[in-house]
C-alpha cells in the first residue's frame, strides 16, 4: 500500500500532467474519460486524500457532506463554480484553482469569437463548405468593422485585461469596463480604459465581452432587461460562464434584431445548447474551448499539481480560494 497521498483525477489530462501525478502521488486516473456521477464523486471523496476535478464535476454540498477522507480539492480551471466553496470551507477542505495559466489562450478565444461573429467567419465557412459560394461580389457577406469600435468588458480581471490589451493595441478599440472592485491604475496603464456602470457600458458598447466569474451576483446578469439596454446592433461575447446569460432572453434579442450577433463558448446547460441558437447564422458557437491549447492545458495541470504538492508538503498552496 502506498504512503503517498491518494489523488483521484476525474478526467483524462494531458500526458505530461498524468505522468507527473503518477510520479508524485498515488494517482487514480480516469483512462476512459467518462465524467464521474455524484455517487462516484462521493466514493472518490471517501477514499482519496485529494480530488482533482474539472468543470464537468459538480462537487456539491451533498457530495462534500458524505463520509470523507479528502482534505483538498485542486480544481483544474480558474473558474470554480462547479464546487460548492462555502460547503468546502465549512468542512475545512482546501480548494485551489489555476489562475494565470489560461489567461492568454482564453483572451485569444474571446477575440476569435469577436472577430468571427463580426466578420461572419462561421457563416462564411458553412456557406463555402455546403457549395453555395458562387463567386466574389461587392455586396457578399458584408460584416461589421471591428477596428476602432467600442468594447465593453464586464469583469476586468486577468482575462478581461488580456482581452482589453489585444483589442486596444491590436485593433484600436476603445475600452470601457465594469468591475465589482476598483482595478489598480498600473494594471490598466496604456489602455485608456474607462469605468462605466453596467447600464452605461451596455448602452455605449458595440461589443460586450463577459469575463466575470459565475457567482450568485452575476447569475443571469445578462437578461431581458439588461439586453434591452444594449446598443442596437451590438454583439455579445461570452467566454466566461453560461450562468451569466439568460439564454432564452438572448435568443429573443437576436431574433428581434436588437442584437446583431453573439459569440459563445459557454452555455447555461453545457453541453446542451439552446436549439434556437444553433439555427441562427449570426451566432458563433464553440464547445467551451477557452483554454484548449496543449500548452495551456499542460500548464493548468501542472499548476494543480503544484497546489497539491504544496498542500501535502505542509506549505500554503499558491492558489488557494477556500
Ligand atoms: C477550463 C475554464 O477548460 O478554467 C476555466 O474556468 O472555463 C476552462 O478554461 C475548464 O474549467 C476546465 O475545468
Amino acid at each position: 500500500m502506498s504512503d503517498r497521498p491518494r489523488v483521484v483525477v476525474t478526467r483524462r489530462l494531458p500526458q505530461p500532467v498524468e505522468d507527473e501525478l503518477m510520479r508524485l502521488f498515488d494517482a487514480r486516473l480516469n483512462p476512459d474519460d467518462e465524467p464521474l456521477s455524484a455517487e462516484e464523486l462521493k466514493q472518490a471523496i471517501a477514499s482519496a486524500d485529494a480530488l482533482l476535478p474539472t468543470v464537468t464535476d459538480r462537487v456539491t454540498a451533498e457530495v462534500l457532506g458524505a463520509p470523507r477522507r479528502t482534505r483538498i480539492i485542486a480544481n483544474f480551471g480558474v473558474g470554480y463554480n462547479n464546487i460548492d466553496v462555502e460547503a468546502a470551507r465549512a468542512q475545512g477542505i482546501a480548494v485551489t484553482n489555476t489562475p494565470g495559466a489560461l489567461t492568454d489562450c482564453t483572451a485569444d478565444l474571446a477575440m476569435t469569437l469577436l472577430l468571427s461573429v463580426a466578420r461572419r467567419a462561421g457563416e462564411g465557412e458553412r456557406h463555402l463548405r455546403e457549395g453555395s459560394w458562387t463567386g466574389w461580389r461587392p455586396t457578399h457577406m458584408m460584416g461589421t468593422k471591428v477596428t476602432g469600435k467600442t468594447l465593453g468588458i464586464i469583469g476586468l480581471g486577468r482575462i478581461g485585461q488580456a482581452v482589453a490589451r489585444r483589442a486596444h493595441h491590436g485593433f484600436g478599440m476603445r475600452i470601457l469596463y465594469h468591475n465589482r472592485t476598483p482595478v489598480p491604475d498600473e494594471q490598466i496603464a496604456g489602455l485608456d480604459a474607462e469605468f462605466r456602470s453596467l447600464e452605461d457600458l451596455l448602452a455605449e458598447s458595440d461589443f460586450v465581452s463577459l469575463h466575470c466569474p459565475a457567482t450568485p451576483d452575476t447569475r443571469q446578469m445578462i437578461n431581458a432587461s439588461t439586453l434591452e439596454l444594449m446598443k442596437p446592433g451590438a454583439f455579445l461575447i461570452n467566454s466566461a460562464r453560461g450562468d451569466v446569460v439568460d439564454e432564452a432572453a438572448l435568443v429573443d434579442a437576436l431574433r428581434s434584431g436588437a442584437l446583431a450577433g453573439a459569440g459563445l463558448d459557454v452555455y447555461e446547460g453545457e453541453p446542451a445548447v439552446t436549439p434556437a441558437l444553433v439555427e441562427m447564422d449570426n451566432v458563433v458557437l464553440l464547445p467551451h474551448l477557452g483554454s484548449a491549447t496543449t500548452e495551456t492545458r499542460v500548464a493548468m495541470g501542472m499548476r494543480a499539481v503544484a497546489n497539491l504538492q504544496a498542500f501535502f508538503n505542509g506549505d500554503p498552496p499558491p492558489d488557494r480560494v477556500a
